[in-house]
């Protein structure tokens, strides 16, 4: 069995150079793989609003049949991706998760969250995520029309990324400064008793074996898919997490 782990892809929609990737990676799951989509897999898809039901109709299409076959498939809720539990949760197979995810494969303990509850000093994103998730969000995702929220969330989204050589420093320099954090909080993980960790959200391709007491572990960190299409797999009998590629997106480069 293939275990596969995709986040930050930050698809568009459709017409995505990354879509068709993804969407051949999910029907050629077999029966008993195990896909985890680990948030911001999408740069927006907040409720189950018909815009976003009909921009990503190919990709929840895709994920009925591969749940109706038989594999497993999670989906972690990201900053850029959530309240969905209306949009996949009705899908025999499908769970929606709203932060991390434990599981366990061939005795092997696997601990999968987006990242983004990571760096606990960011005060600001932790009150605005616990109102995104909040009874009147919720009330106003549903009554709001579908236009507004694609207008405003895409204004937020363009504020937290913006192109050009400017923000891929400031990227860099938010990597840096994740990048001990997000060990530290994987390596609590293994002490607690995981045998590997997978987070996402800082775009950070990092990986780490780690030694807490007498448990061993090993940290990666699924990057910048946005840059390369890669995501994190595991197959039984490898022992190994490994970094693959989506099948050659036709023109990968964007912010
Ligand atoms: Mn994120």
């Amino acid at each position: 069995m293939n275990l596969i782990i995709l986040s930050d892809l930050h698809l568009l929609g459709p017409e995505d150079p990354f879509y068709p990737a993804v969407l051949t990676l999910i029907r050629e799951a077999n029966r008993g793989d195990r896909l985890v989509f680990a948030g911001d897999v999408f740069e927006l898809f907040v409720g189950a609003k018909k815009l976003f039901l009909e921009r990503h109709a190919e990709f929840l299409s895709a994920s009925r049949d591969a749940a109706a076959r038989g594999v497993s498939i999670d989906y972690i809720e990201g900053n850029h991706d959530f309240l969905l539990e209306k949009v996949f949760g009705e899908i025999s197979g499908f769970r929606v998760h709203d932060g991390g995810l434990e599981f366990e494969i061939d005795g092997k303990c696997f601990y999968v969250a987006h990242g983004d509850q990571v760096d606990r000093s960011d005060f600001r994103y932790l009150v605005l995520r616990r109102f995104f998730r909040s009874v009147i969000m919720r009330a106003f995702v549903r009554l709001a029309p579908d236009a507004l929220i694609d207008w405003l969330g895409t204004r937020m989204s363009k504020k937290s990324r913006k192109n050009g050589a400017a923000s891929r420093d400031r990227q860099t320099r938010r990597a840096d400064r994740l990048r001990p954090i997000f060990r530290e909080f994987a390596t609590r993980q293994v002490a607690r008793g995981a045998d590997f960790v997978v987070l996402g959200h800082s775009h950070d391709a990092d990986e780490l074996a780690i030694t807490a007491g007498d448990r061993h572990g090993f940290y990666m960190n699924t990057g910048d898919p946005r840059s390369n299409g890669s995501y994190v797999s595991w197959m039984t009998g490898s022992g190994e997490l490994i970094r693959m590629k989506l099948i050659s997106p036709s023109s990968p480069a964007r912010g």
